[in-house]
């Protein structure tokens, strides 16, 4: 059972302390409470652990429900204004500024990424185009014809966009794009080159899901780019062991554990976001004192095991992506033909010996043995929204 009064008590005593002693001084309070984790939003689906009276609800969310059920995420209007707020912190450090075109390319509705970015330009002064996920040749069309100055869609959408104006012929000089704001699904330093060169923008990571309020939870500067910036008045991090839910030391990889300090509708205390990152306090280049996380490497579900060495599709992207002539587009098929686990990496790309030099680099860099196909140019499904990466057809037997 959860003693609702020392959770009442601790989030309190994390409140009234100033921003800077937090941690330090709430730690041993803090690791003494239990985990929230996703089932327990679904086990008191859709509204059980609100936390305010239903009349004092403005908006509903929900998970893009990529493992099953939906999550609902309820918001009073002082979580709508927090969230705005918050974005508007993130794309500011991002570099966006009043005035400035933002072309919303992330999918509107119960999807948080839509209305996220849509607050957060509306929140600093921006034009706001909400275009919306879909209908690709449009969103080459809209870039050129408004000048679209920001780009925000996930990695793997921004590279379908940057396919679509080739096709229809729109060159680097015909747009105005300065900014990318990249989010919602993993991505590495491999992929940003990639989109970099493809858009010609500077490409920005920025993390957050429904659970705990929408994109907007942690964002790189422009400055740096080294580490996302927690939003840390509104949200306290941790990063545990994923077995043992030890806490990690600083550096060392583990999984996201967020406590919402601001949240009215639905606060969530520990709660285990399933994203694998590490965390450090040292301050950023950019003069900024906040805790950073680093880009996220993939979820706890997300993890392969092949022939027992642990990996995730993030570090396969990493030396995919190095391999001259390989194209940013991938899929991983994980199967099962006889006792042990077999990767095929489906690719595209262009070059002699390609698929043996992909397979190289996998061994080298990765350490696993892969089979490994390269496709004609197109034929890996493009994502409009977040990309699948996995395809697990171990437990289809
Ligand atoms: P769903 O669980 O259905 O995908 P959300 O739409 O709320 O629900 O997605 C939140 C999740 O998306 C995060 O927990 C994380 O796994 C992933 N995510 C969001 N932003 C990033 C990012 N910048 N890098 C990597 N993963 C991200
Ligand atoms: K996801
Ligand atoms: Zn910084």
């Amino acid at each position: 059972m959860r003693t609702t009064e020392h959770l009442e008590a601790v989030v309190e005593r994390v409140r009234r302390t100033p921003l800077g002693e937090r941690i330090p001084a709430d730690w041993a309070a803090l690791t003494d409470l239990p985990f929230t984790a996703k089932e327990d939003l679904r086990e008191h689906y859709p509204l059980g652990l609100l936390a305010v009276p239903r009349e004092a609800l403005r908006r509903i969310h929900a998970s893009s429900g990529s493992r099953g059920k939906p999550t609902i995420a309820a918001y009073t209007q002082h979580d709508l204004d927090v969230w705005s707020e918050v974005m508007a912190e993130c794309m500011t450090m991002a570099g966006v500024k009043p005035g400035m075109v933002v072309h919303n390319a992330y999918g509107y509705g119960l999807f948080t990424g839509g209305l996220g970015f849509h607050q957060g330009a509306e929140r600093i002064g921006a034009l706001t185009i909400p275009v919306s996920g879909g209908v690709t040749a449009r969103q080459a069309l809209l870039l050129r014809d408004l000048q679209g100055q920001v780009l925000c869609s996930t990695p793997s959408y921004a590279l379908h966009i940057a396919e679509g104006l080739r096709e229809a012929g729109i060159g680097p000089d015909d747009l105005a794009l300065e900014i990318g704001m990249f989010g919602a699904e993993p991505w590495t330093d491999a992929m940003r080159t990639e989109v970099e060169a493809a858009l010609g923008l500077m490409a920005l990571n920025v993390y957050g899901l429904s659970e705990i309020i929408g994109p907007g939870v942690a964002a790189e500067c422009a400055e740096a780019r080294d580490g996302l910036h927690v939003m840390e008045d509104h949200f306290l991090v941790e990063i545990i062991d994923v077995d043992s839910r030890a806490p990690v030391r600083d550096g060392e990889d583990g999984e996201l554990v967020i406590t919402t300090l601001t949240k009215e509708a639905m606060p969530l205390l520990r709660y285990r976001t399933g994203d694998i990152t590490s965390l450090t306090r040292e301050p950023c280049a950019c003069g900024r004192t906040s805790p950073r996380i680093s880009a996220i490497r993939g979820r706890v579900d997300d993890m392969l095991i092949i022939r027992g060495v642990n990996l995730y599709p993030s570090q396969i992207e990493e030396a995919l992506l190095h391999v001259e002539g390989v194209a940013p587009h991938y899929q991983l098929i994980v199967d099962r033909p006889k006792q042990l686990d077999e990767l095929t990496i489906l690719c595209e790309g262009r070059g002699a010996n390609l698929a043996s030099r992909v397979k190289e680099a996998i061994r080298e860099q990765v350490g696993v043995t892969a089979k490994v196909l390269v496709r004609p140019m197109g034929e890996i499904p493009r994502s409009e929204g977040k990309a699948v990466r996995v395809i697990d057809r171990r437990n289809l037997k």
